[in-house]
């Protein structure tokens, strides 16, 4: 039986059977008033006796957009996904799934609608791949929440699906800074070092992370004292220089007798289990690990206590990494691996046999069977195997981890990155993009990534800039820091083995362009802070595909540019030797901005069309929309060194336009009391003269140090006008 309820007005639930409560929805749905029915509005489905197949004709000009962390090109249309959440550390072009499971997704032709499948374990979404014409959703399960979402407008569509399952979270202003990762610093020394040459060189940056070599083998939860003396200290004198440090935390759990986290969670059965009874083990760094149950809400809150130590000695950001779960191996595998060799071994003569072994040895990571072989107690009393379920290890961990931190910390916020996800996580986490590598062809990946992402709600995310595996260039170090000042995660991070990564990690010259980009992304705070906010609040993705924003059929397929909030249409360069770009300028006029730094910037206005625009290496290419407005600041060492007593308007304005910024203490959640400013500037232009004038909205309780609004107007013919006016 299926069971059709209207929730809101534009979107219908069809319920089959008994669906696992996976928490992506925070709409209760009114168990009374549904509808019986046989079939589905949209698709035609074949019911098995585990899965559920649900088929869709597609006609030639439909596109399908979402999907969120997933490779393929922007049109989902042409390949095969899979969403089971995935430690693929090479995200070569024909992979189906990667960390995070994000079953929603968009289908614009005909007609619009959004759909979203709540079903946490293995779904196939084959987009047009074996036949072109078919979408052929398969769910390995036969209990499931379909949503289905109408709108005319695809905007509104993920307006709709965001009013389901939550608005994003909210991290602390200092985290849209720049931060700085690399596995791994190996001790204190290093980290010191390192924040050093960032305030030496003049470079601005907010979080430095640290990998796993600062635990104690591996162990989570502690830290090895002879690499990292006196932490608490470090953490203390790291935070005066500005700098916030963020530990990564796995979930694997040693298995060493006197180890407390273990001998506790040991002990209170916390850990995933096997049929029969036993702990399940896997390999991870620390060698044999258990896994928490985290889909028990008791083992969630004893998780979130974990943290009570180091969130004393200061910290307040973390990540969360190999919540897929991760698996190099289990002791089973090795086994069977090792009768495999052996068998080889006798063998008089072998050849085919070495691409055995070489399967054998992949083979051995990430298996479904392993996933298959241990189950999670649920707060109910049931048990569950932890296959039915997979999709959800990261989402649960990182809730353990979210609501640790909020107890812990209170009403000051915190920064979290989960690389497991599923959706609904975005409401308490933020997640990075995994491991890419160091190849041109992951930047174009990143900016795909970084809309379909924004279409699932996780606004504030970003890819590993510069690239994780392999050895990165200079070149494209710069045009990928270019990307980051669009990318509301501008993290840099860089594998064990690979090439220094940071800003100062090739010649001079680089070093000085990197600064200046790294500077202009400070400079854009508060724009981007006040964007991020009201993205939040108005339900609108940060990040949008410009087909989104502009109805022209010529858009469809450009997804290498995207609106950056509603004023800055950002277009990266991700090619090597390239002296610049094709873009494509919807519907209005376009100030084209290219970026040396703060104070040397050069526009030119362009009509609506297709161009080639040179653009240097240290220039940074963005589109500022007619009529809008971009707020700036003068760059500081890290958020929040110094007050900003000063904004800079700067305009493209053939008529009139307005801006709306917002600005809080960007530490607390006051901001929900009302403790925010709202400053609304206004530009009109007048007997070819420009009138300029603001409104405030500051509440009783809230001050804003903004004294000064200086104003560079640029009209129709890019001459400029500047303003001041006084708060
Ligand atoms: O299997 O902690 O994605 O960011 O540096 C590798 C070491 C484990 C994977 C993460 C990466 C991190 C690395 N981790």
């Amino acid at each position: 039986m299926i069971k059709k309820y209207e929730i809101f007005k534009n979107i219908t639930l069809f319920r089959f059977g008994d669906p696992f409560k996976t928490g992506a929805v925070v709409v209760d749905v009114d168990q009374i008033n549904f509808k019986e029915v046989k079939d589905i509005y949209l698709f035609d489905k074949n019911v098995g006796l585990d899965k559920v197949v649900f088929n869709k004709t597609l006609s030639a000009g439909d596109s399908i957009y979402g999907l969120g962390e997933n490779l393929g090109s922007l049109n989902k249309r042409g390949k095969i996904y899979r969403c089971y959440s995935s430690d693929d550390f090479l995200h070569t072009p024909e992979k189906e799934a990667l960390y995070g499971s994000h079953p929603f997704f968009i289908i614009d032709g005909d007609e619009t609608v959004g759909v979203f499948i709540d079903s946490p374990s293995e779904i196939k979404i084959d987009a047009g791949f074996k036949d072109t014409n078919l979408l052929s959703i398969e769910v390995s399960s036969t209990d499931i929440d379909l949503y289905i979402f109408r709108s005319k407008n695809k905007i509104d569509i993920i307006g709709s699906f965001l009013s389901l399952v939550g608005t994003p979270y909210i991290p602390p202003k200092w985290a849209f800074g720049y931060q700085q990762c690399r596995w791994s610093y190996p001790n204190r020394e290093t980290v010191e070092s390192i924040g050093n040459q960032f305030r030496s060189l003049d470079i601005p940056c907010d979080v430095i992370y640290l990998d796993i070599d600062y635990m104690k083998d591996y162990k989570v939860f502690t830290v090895d004292e002879n690499k990292f003396p006196d932490f608490e200290d470090f953490i203390a004198k790291m935070l005066e220089k500005g700098f916030k440090i963020a530990p990564i935390i796995d979930p694997g759990v040693k298995i060493e007798d006197g180890y407390e986290v273990y001998e506790e969670g040991k002990s209170k059965g916390y850990f995933c289990k096997k049929e029969n009874g036993s702990d399940f083990v896997g390999m991870v760094w620390p060698g044999a690990t258990c896994y928490p149950d985290f889909a028990n809400s008791k083992v969630r809150e004893w998780w979130g206590e974990l943290y009570t130590e180091m969130v004393k000695s200061g910290i307040c950001a973390f990540w969360n990494d190999m919540n897929e779960p991760a698996i190099f191996f289990t002791p089973d595998g090795l086994k069977n691996f090792y009768s495999l060799v052996d068998k080889i071994k006798e063998k008089k003569d072998p050849g085919f046999d070495f691409f055995s072994i070489k399967d054998a040895v992949n083979g051995l990571s990430n298996k479904r069977e392993d996933y298959q072989s241990f189950f999670h107690n649920l707060d109910d009393g049931k048990v569950i195997c932890h296959d039915k379920i997979h999709n959800l290890y990261g989402f649960f961990m990182a809730l353990a981890t979210s609501d640790g931190l909020k107890k812990l910390l209170g009403n000051k916020r915190y920064l979290l990155l989960s690389r497991s996800s599923y959706i609904g996580a975005h409401r308490f986490t933020s997640i990075w993009m995994g491991d890419n590598q160091s190849w041109w062809e992951h930047i174009i990946v990143n900016i795909r990534m970084l809309q379909s992402l924004n279409m699932c709600g996780f606004f504030y995310t970003g890819a590993d800039i510069g690239g994780f595996g392999c050895n990165s260039s200079a070149e494209l170090v710069i045009r990928w820091s270019q990307l980051g000042i669009f990318s509301p995660l501008f993290r840099n991070h860089s594998a064990l083995g690979t090439r220094n990564q940071e800003p100062w990690a090739f010649d001079s010259a680089t070093t000085d362009i990197i600064r200046d980009i790294i500077k202009f992304r400070y400079a854009l705070i508060p724009y981007i802070y006040s964007e991020y906010l009201k993205s939040i609040i108005n339900s609108r993705c940060l990040i949008l595909p410009v087909s989104f924003v502009f109805d022209d059929p010529i858009l469809k397929n450009i997804e290498d540019q995207f609106m950056f909030g509603e004023s800055i249409m950002a277009a990266p360069i991700y090619t090597p030797n390239s002296g610049g770009r094709y873009v494509t300028l919807p519907d209005v006029k376009w100030l084209c901005w290219k970026v040396k730094n703060f104070d040397d910037r050069d526009v030119s206005v362009y009509n609506p069309g297709s161009y080639f625009i040179n653009c240097e290496l240290d220039e940074t290419l963005t589109f500022v929309k007619e009529n809008s407005i971009v707020v700036l600041m003068r760059p500081q060492n890290y958020v929040g060194e110094k007050k900003i007593t000063e904004l800079l308007a700067v305009a493209f304005v053939t008529d009139r336009a307005s801006y709306m910024y917002y600005d809080d203490d960007g530490e607390t959640y006051d901001f929900q009391k009302g403790k925010f400013i709202n400053l609304n500037i206004f530009i009109e232009k007048s007997d070819g003269d420009y009138e300029v004038y603001f409104n405030d909205e500051e509440s009783a309780e809230y001050k804003n140090d903004i004294r000064t609004i200086k104003f560079e107007i640029y009209d129709e013919n890019g001459r400029v006008f500047t303003k001041i006016i006084s708060r």
